[in-house]
C-alpha cells in the first residue's frame, strides 16, 4: 500500500486514504459506537470547567496511562476488535502500538483544539497512527513557529494518517468545528506511551 506523502518542513506524514474497505468502516463504526466504553471528561478553560467537545475511550496494555490536559486516562484493556485494528496499524507502520485513544464526534459541533501529541509519556519524536471511521472531518496543521504555514486534508472513512519524526516538535493540528451536517465520527490513534 502506498502511502501520499506530505511534502511539509520538519514533518514525516503519511497519507493512506483507504487503508480499509467502507463496509468494514460500516461495521467497525457500529460496533465501536456500541461497545466502547465512552467517557465524557471535563476541561478548565480560563478556569471555568466545560464538558470536553467530543467523548473518548483510552485502551490498551495494562499500566500504560495517559495525562494531557490535566486529565489522567487509565487503559481499559484492548478488546479482540482493537487488538485486529492494532495489528493492521502496526503492520503498516512497522511500530508496535501499546495503546490507542478513541475520539467519537457526535456531530459538526465536536471537535479537537490545536495542540501537538508531545506529552512526556510519549518520548521523543513519536510516531502516532491516526485511522478515522464515519462521517469525513477536516484535519488542520499549522506551523508552530509560524502559524501562517498551514496545511489541511479531509479524514475520510477508512484512511489511515501516520505522523512521525519530528512532526509532533514542529506542527500542531486540530478538528475544527463544522456548522455543515456531518455524520458521527471515530478517530482512533495508536500510540507508544514509553
Ligand atoms: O480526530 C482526529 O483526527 C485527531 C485526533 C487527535 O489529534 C488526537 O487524538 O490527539
Ligand atoms: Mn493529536
Amino acid at each position: 500500500m502506498l502511502p501520499l506523502s506530505l511534502q511539509l518542513p520538519n514533518a514525516d506524514i503519511a497519507f493512506y486514504p483507504a487503508f480499509l474497505e467502507q463496509q468494514e468502516c460500516d461495521r467497525l463504526l457500529t460496533a465501536l459506537t456500541q461497545t466502547i466504553d465512552w467517557r465524557q471528561d471535563w476541561i478548565t478553560i480560563y478556569g471555568r470547567s466545560l464538558p470536553q467537545p467530543r467523548l473518548t475511550a483510552w485502551y490498551g496494555d495494562a499500566g500504560k496511562s495517559y495525562t494531557y490536559s490535566g486529565i489522567t486516562m487509565i487503559p481499559t484493556a484492548w478488546t479482540p476488535m482493537l487488538l485486529e485494528l492494532k495489528a493492521g496499524v502496526d503492520a503498516v507502520s512497522g511500530v508496535v502500538f501499546n495503546s490507542v485513544l478513541l475520539n467519537l464526534y457526535r456531530d459538526g459541533n465536536d471537535s479537537m483544539g490545536w495542540h501537538s501529541d508531545d506529552e512526556a509519556e510519549l518520548g521523543h519524536n513519536p510516531v502516532i497512527g491516526s485511522l478515522s471511521l464515519g462521517g469525513t472531518r477536516r484535519f488542520m496543521l499549522r506551523y508552530r513557529s509560524q502559524k501562517g504555514l498551514k496545511h489541511q486534508l479531509e479524514l475520510t472513512s477508512g484512511s489511515l494518517l501516520l505522523m512521525q519524526g519530528t512532526t509532533q516538535q514542529y506542527w500542531q493540528h486540530h478538528i475544527p468545528k463544522t456548522k455543515r451536517p456531518v455524520a458521527p465520527r471515530i478517530n482512533l490513534t495508536f500510540r507508544v506511551i514509553c
